[in-house]
C-alpha cells in the first residue's frame, strides 16, 4: 500500500547510528526512546493506511528544552525528523516516508493555565483536542475548534495543520483563535511567541508561519489559545431535502434567520448517508430523501433557541424547501444525530480503498462536482459521494473501491484538480498538503507563492530536515518550481 513513494527519492540525510540512539537516551532515559519493531509500527503508518514509513525510532520528549537539544543535534548530524501528533493527518503530513527520526509530542500534554476573565488557555501541543474541551466544559469555556477525530487529535496537530472542523462557521479558524505560540526551530532556536494578548501589531505576525505549517518549519511545543463560553443551550436539527437548489436557499435561510446563533451548516448527500448508516449499522432519523443537512445553534437561552429554531424549520417546511426533519436538543440525541456526520470518514474507510479530496469550492457548484465525477467515472468506483462543512463551501469529495485501482485513480487526477483550478477553489481546504498533496499545489497557488514558501523554508530549514517530503513540491520531479 506504499502507493505514494514509488518516484520519492530519498533525500541526501544521514542514517540512524547507534551512536545516535545512545545520545537520545542519555538525553531522555531508555523509555522515550522506542526503538522495538513491534512498538514503532502505528507511528509509521497513516490513519487511512496508504502512506508507510520506516522509521526506526520514537523520540518521545516533555520539554521545549528537550525538543530543543534532539533537534540540535539532528541538524548537526543531517537526520530528518518527523513531527507527529495524533497521528489522524488524511494527507499523510504524520508518518516519515522514509527513514525520518519520529518525534512524538504525545507526552507533552498539560495544560499550563487558564484565564477565565480572558478565556486564553495555555497548554502544552500534545493535550488532546477532546480532553482540552473536557477542561474548559468544567470551567464553563469550550475550544473554539470540534473535529471527528477529536478523541485522538492533538491541539499541536490541529494548529499544524490549520484544521477547520464543524464550528468553523461560528468560531472562525485557527489564525484567529491561536493568540500565541513557541517553537523551535530546526538548529534548536527556541522561537517564543507565546502572546496571550488579543491585539499585537508589532510588525510581522511570526506565528501565523507555524499555524498550517505541518511541521515543516518548526515544532510548535506551546500555544496559547482564544477559547469561547460554553454556549448554556446547543440544538440540532436533521433535515432532509428534495434538490441541491434547496439546500442552497436553507443555508441562506439559516443564516439570516438563525444569526448569530447558527454554529454550524453541514450537508451529507444520499451516497454518504447510505454509506454511514450501511457500513456503520447507524439509523437514519428521517425519510431517505437525495440530500440531508446537519443545521446546529449555539446560544446563552435555550427557550428562545429552540423557538428560533423550531420557527424556522416549521417555516421551511411549510414552504416545501425541507421535505422531512427532526430536532434534537437532549445531549444524548443530539450526539447521536452528530455520529450520522461525525462518523462519515470512519465509515468510508470500511468500503476499502478510500481517494479523498478535500476542496473549497463555490457553494453553488458542490453537488455539480460530485455528478461530473460520477459521469467521469462511470461504473469503475463503488462509490462517489460528497458531503462537508457547507457554510465554509468546503466540501469532501470521496470516492472508493475495494482495493487501490490505479486506473480509476488515473481517471480521477487531474480532472478533479483541474475542475477545482477551473473554479479558483482550493484543493485543500482544510486537511493541508502533506506528502500526498503537494505535486497539485500548483493548481491553486502561483509558482511566485510557491517561490516564496520555498524562500522562507530555506531560511529556517536550511538543511531542509523538518518533516521533509512533506508540503512542498517535490523538486525531483518534473514539476521543478
Ligand atoms: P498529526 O496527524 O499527528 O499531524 C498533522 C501534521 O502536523 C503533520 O504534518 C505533523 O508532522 C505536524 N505536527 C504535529 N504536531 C506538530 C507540532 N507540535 N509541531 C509542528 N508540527 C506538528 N481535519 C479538519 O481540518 N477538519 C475535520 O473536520 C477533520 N476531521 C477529521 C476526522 C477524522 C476521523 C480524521 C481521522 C481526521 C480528520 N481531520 C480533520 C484531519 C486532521 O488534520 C485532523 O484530525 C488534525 O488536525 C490532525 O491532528 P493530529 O494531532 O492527529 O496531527
Ligand atoms: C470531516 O469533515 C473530515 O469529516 C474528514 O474533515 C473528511 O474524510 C473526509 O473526507
Ligand atoms: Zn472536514
Amino acid at each position: 500500500s506504499i502507493r505514494y513513494k514509488n518516484h520519492v527519492q530519498r533525500g541526501n540525510f544521514s542514517t540512524l547510528q547507534p551512536d545516535d540512539v545512545s545520545f537520545f537516551r542519555e538525553k531522555l532515559g531508555q523509555h522515550r526512546v522506542v526503538t522495538e519493531q513491534s512498538d514503532l509500527a502505528g507511528y509509521n503508518v497513516d490513519w487511512l493506511r496508504i502512506v508507510r514509513g520506516s522509521g526506526t525510532v520514537v523520540l518521545k520528549p516533555k520539554t521545549t528544552e528537550e525538543i530543543s537539544i534532539i533537534l540540535k543535534y539532528c541538524n548537526e548530524r543531517n537526520l530528518a525528523v518527523c513531527p507527529q501528533a495524533g497521528n489522524t493527518s488524511l494527507v499523510g503530513g504524520s508518518v516519515p516516508v522514509f527513514d525520518e527520526v519520529i518525534l512524538s509530542t504525545s507526552l507533552m500534554d498539560s495544560v499550563l493555565s487558564f484565564d477565565e476573565w480572558s478565556g486564553v488557555l495555555v497548554c502544552e501541543p500534545g493535550c488532546i483536542l477532546e480532553k482540552l474541551n473536557d477542561y474548559l466544559l468544567e470551567r464553563d469555556f469550550i475550544m473554539p475548534l470540534d473535529l471527528g477525530a477529536k478523541g485522538s487529535c492533538q491541539i499541536g496537530g490541529n494548529v499544524s495543520t490549520n484544521a477547520g472542523g464543524l464550528r468553523l462557521l461560528r468560531y472562525g479558524s485557527l489564525h484567529s483563535t491561536v493568540l500565541g505560540c513557541e517553537a523551535v526551530l530546526a538548529d534548536g532556536t527556541v522561537l517564543d511567541l507565546m502572546s496571550t494578548m488579543k491585539k499585537d501589531n508589532t510588525g510581522y505576525d511570526l506565528k501565523h508561519l507555524f499555524i498550517g505549517a505541518e511541521g515543516t518549519l518548526g515544532i510548535i511545543t506551546k500555544l496559547a489559545m482564544q477559547c469561547p463560553s460554553k454556549p448554556n443551550a446547543i440544538n440540532l436539527a436533521f433535515i432532509g431535502l428534495n434538490s441541491f437548489d434547496k439546500v442552497l436557499t436553507t443555508f441562506k435561510r439559516a443564516k439570516s434567520d438563525l444569526g448569530e446563533i447558527l454554529s454550524s451548516c453541514e450537508y451529507i448527500d444520499a451516497a454518504s448517508m447510505e454509506c454511514v448508516t450501511g457500513n456503520l449499522s447507524l439509523k437514519l432519523p428521517i425519510a431517505q430523501s437525495p440530500f440531508y443537512m446537519v443545521i446546529e445553534t449555539s446560544g446563552s437561552f435555550g427557550e428562545h433557541d429552540e423557538e428560533k429554531l423550531n420557527n424556522f424549520l416549521e417555516e421551511i417546511m411549510t414552504e416545501n424547501i425541507v421535505s422531512d426533519g427532526t430536532i434534537a436538543s437532549g445531549s444524548t440525541q443530539v450526539k447521536d444525530l452528530w455520529a450520522l456526520r461525525e462518523r462519515m470518514a470512519e465509515a468510508l474507510l470500511k468500503d476499502g480503498y478510500c481517494y479523498k479530496y478535500d476542496l473549497s469550492i463555490p457553494l453553488t457548484v458542490f453537488d455539480e462536482l460530485v455528478q461530473d465525477m460520477r459521469t467521469q467515472l462511470g461504473e469503475g468506483a463503488k462509490r462517489v459521494c460528497g458531503y462537508g462543512h457547507l457554510g465554509d463551501s468546503n466540501i469532501h469529495l470521496n470516492i472508493t473501491s475495494e482495493t487501490f485501482d490505479k486506473s480509476l485513480h488515473n481517471k480521477i487526477e487531474p480532472f478533479v484538480y483541474e475542475w477545482v483550478a477551473k473554479h479558483n477553489g482550493s484543493i485543500s481546504a482544510e486537511h493541508g498538503v502533506g506528502f500526498k498533496k503537494r505535486d497539485y499545489l500548483h493548481y491553486s497557488k502561483p509558482n511566485e507563492a510557491i517561490g516564496i514558501m520555498r524562500e522562507i523554508k530555506n531560511l529556517l530549514d536550511p538543511k531542509g530536515i523538518l518533516n521533509p517530503y512533506k508540503v512542498l513540491p517535490d523538486t525531483s520531479s518534473s514539476l521543478k518550481l
